[in-house]
């Protein structure tokens, strides 16, 4: 094939986005049906009955006892943090995660300090926790990113010998499960989701707290509602961090398509494999034995390629192919943090590592059939090891004339 950076004609007539939201044409319909009764029952928001069962529906499919449901998943994190109590000190939090993950321990009032990774997970290393445990770490915030579990026995044990707390950003892990087969938030420490338009179930803008532990539900669902207990009873400083029924009725509508999505999305992961295990210089992001959503597909671009990440990312983006480099160049090196006390000089060597080669796949696909979007996508990936001198030259004269999409 021609690639487009030499004249050929594009892959994808439409671009085909990492992000691109996922709904079936039955989400479609059942949506447009549930969203109507929002009209009939003139019901917008504040606790509506949508909601209430969308909270249930996802209680039960992550067994968990309690699934608090908010407007998204940075301000899951903050109610969560505000009830727990962590409001000063230290945090430890994964460099590799969304920087929300790191921005909310400031907005509480505590400072993130940044933990290396794991290069076949890409999930914060256990071991960070004792390496930066000092008397002001108050808690641990894993991620588990792309639906890969964080080593949670590991991070709770830890985190119980010091007596700090644990809340975990699985924002990428809705219906997925550990290697032992624990749901988030099935482990006696809060868990939170995201919905956001991006993910693998999306209310548009939305998150979830999960747990099975009681005693602060009733706080979460006050604080999400300004503080309010009853009707004129104000008891806590909260806030406005409500789903409306909207929202809950695109939630609700995508539930009886879940298990199909996940065939499809997995499927699409195995097709991937199938076709680029064994290039030289690739190297697959690992999912472990545990159940994945199949939203994400991540591969690493080492050397032996022949072409870095970077030089790929491009010729896959002039091919209408909007690659990611999720979570580069990691937490730590954004510019709000990089100058920071806790931050300068720190070392972590296997984000800069993974961060340095790290890509993202689209798994659903505009305008194509999966597989279709998979071998066209595949085929450019060939193309270009196979090419890679000639890609390597046009790299380095766009780089060089200031590159710009
Ligand atoms: N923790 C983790 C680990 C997270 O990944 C996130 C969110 C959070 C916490 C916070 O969750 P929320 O508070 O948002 O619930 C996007 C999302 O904005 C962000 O929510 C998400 N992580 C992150 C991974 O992705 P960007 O900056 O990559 O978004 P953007 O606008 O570049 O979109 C990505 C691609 O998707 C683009 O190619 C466009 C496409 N897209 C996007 C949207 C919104 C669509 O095709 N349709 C759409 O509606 O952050």
């Amino acid at each position: 094939m021609n690639l487009a950076i030499f004249g050929g004609a594009q892959r994808f007539v439409k671009p085909q986005s990492v992000g691109a939201p996922i709904v079936e044409p039955d989400t479609h319909k059942r949506f447009l049906k549930l969203q109507a009764g929002v009209f009939e029952r003139n019901f917008y928001t504040n606790d509506g009955p949508l909601l209430r069962e969308l909270e249930e529906a996802v209680a039960s499919l992550h067994h968990v006892r309690h699934a608090v449901i908010l407007s998204n998943a940075t301000l899951a994190q903050l109610l969560l943090m505000e009830v727990l109590g962590i409001r000063s000190g230290k945090v430890l939090v994964s460099a590799n995660t969304f920087i929300a993950t790191a921005h909310v321990c400031e907005w509480v009032g505590a400072t993130p300090v940044f933990a290396d990774i794991d290069c076949g997970t890409l999930n914060l290393l256990p071991s960070e926790i004792d390496r930066l445990a000092d008397r002001d770490v108050k808690a641990v915030v894993p991620t588990h990113v792309f639906g890969r579990f964080a080593d949670m026995k590991e991070i709770i044990a830890k985190a119980d010998r010091l007596g700090i707390k644990v809340v975990v950003d699985a924002s990428h892990a809705f219906d997925c499960t550990d290697e032992e087969g624990v749901y988030a938030g099935g482990r006696d420490v809060p868990e939170f989701l995201s919905f956001h338009a991006t993910k693998y179930f999306s209310t548009f803008e939305g998150g979830a707290v999960l747990t099975n532990d009681v005693s602060f539900v009733d706080e979460l669902r006050s604080l999400r509602n300004f503080g309010f207990v009853g009707v004129d009873d104000v008891r806590a400083l909260g806030l406005n961090t409500k789903m409306n029924e909207v929202s809950a009725a695109f939630g609700l509508a995508q539930i009886p398509a879940l298990e199909r999505r996940r065939e499809r999305l997995c499927a699409v992961r195995d097709w991937y494999l199938e076709g680029l295990v064994g290039i030289p210089g690739l190297r697959m992001h690992e999912l472990g034995g545990g159940r994945n959503n199949g939203r994400y597909f991540a591969l690493f671009v080492e050397d032996g390629f022949g072409v870095s990440r970077d030089a790929l990312c491009e010729v896959l983006w002039k091919e209408n192919v909007l690659a990611r480099r999720y979570f580069y160049p990691g937490c730590h090196r954004m510019a709000y943090y990089a100058d920071q006390p806790q931050v300068r000089g720190a070392v972590l060597p296997n984000t800069d590592k993974a961060l340095g080669t790290v890509l993202s796949l689209p798994t659903s696909f505009a305008g194509v059939g999966d597989k279709d979007g998979v071998d066209a996508i595949v085929e450019v990936v060939k193309t270009v090891h196979e090419r890679a001198e000639k890609v390597e030259a046009w790299w380095k004269a766009w780089e060089s004339g200031g590159g710009t999409r």
